[in-house]
């Protein structure tokens, strides 16, 4: 089931049908010295969410990392991961159903996650020293292999795609974006099932309930809440019923 391969893609591509974690292994490229390369996966056997969580991903995902070394200062890694967000979406709306992002990265159809983003980094205050930004699309698996709610994938959504041109896709989509830094919130915005919606956030700092107005660089969400303007960089956020 090893996707075919022949990618015209604007990084180097290194492919695995089983490995253990895409990121784990951008990261151990990173520890190389190496940039600008994409490792993907058929199967992850120890795929990770964010905060320890665990990532299904069976055979018939797309499963991959894109290993960037962007000049920036670390502040500003959220936009890396809003434009790989942006790109998931055109790459999902490319196979004909219609994605929506939710803040800060999910990609969802119809409420449901279809993708999720994990990025790792390492670097100075100032300065950004390798990033890893890791992608998982639930493509030609079924529903069955994943977590029991809220989970979906293209081939429940619309029938098995090509991976070669989803992937194709996202990659150009994201090095468009990642060489033009000002279009990633107006893609983003574009893109966004969460603005002019009642959220939920789950922060550090406790939960802030309101309305969805903006986001703001380097990726702040700006809720109007009954207390007034919050401006939440971290968090869990739930989209509510109007
Ligand atoms: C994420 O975490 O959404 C980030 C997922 C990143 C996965 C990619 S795949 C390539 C690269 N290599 C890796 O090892 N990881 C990256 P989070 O927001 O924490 O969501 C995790 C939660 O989503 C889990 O606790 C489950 O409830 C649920 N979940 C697990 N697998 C899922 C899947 N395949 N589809 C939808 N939801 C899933």
């Amino acid at each position: 089931s090893a996707v075919e391969f022949g990618l015209d893609a604007p990084y180097e591509v290194e492919y695995h049908d089983s490995i253990d974690s895409t990121n784990r292994r951008g990261r151990e490229l990173a520890g190389d010295g190496r940039e600008d390369i994409v490792v993907l996966a058929d199967e992850q056997t120890g795929g990770r969410g964010r905060l320890k969580r665990e990532w299904s991903s069976p055979s018939g995902g797309i499963w991959l990392s894109l290993l960037l070394r962007p000049t920036m200062p670390t502040t500003h890694a959220p936009l890396v991961t809003m434009a790989a967000a942006v790109a998931t979406a055109e790459a999902v709306a490319s196979t004909g159903v219609e994605p929506e992002i939710k803040w800060p990265n999910d990609v969802l159809v119809d409420g449901k996650k279809v993708s999720g983003i994990l990025t790792e980094m390492e670097g100075e205050a100032d300065r950004i020293s390798w990033l890893v930004v890791g992608i998982g699309i639930n493509a030609n698996v079924d529903i069955e292999s994943l977590p029991e709610d809220r989970a979906t994938s293209l081939r429940e959504l619309c029938g098995d795609v090509d991976r070669r041109e989803v992937v194709q896709t996202l990659l150009e989509s994201m090095s468009e974006l990642v060489a033009d830094r000002d279009r990633i919130l107006s893609a983003w915005r574009a893109r966004s099932g969460t603005l002019g919606r009642r959220v939920s956030v789950e922060t550090p700092n406790g939960e802030i309930v309101g309305e969805a107005v903006d986001v703001e660089s380097p990726g702040a969400l700006l809720v109007d809440t009954a207390d007034g303007r919050e401006r939440v960089t971290v968090g869990d956020c739930e989209h509510l019923r109007p």
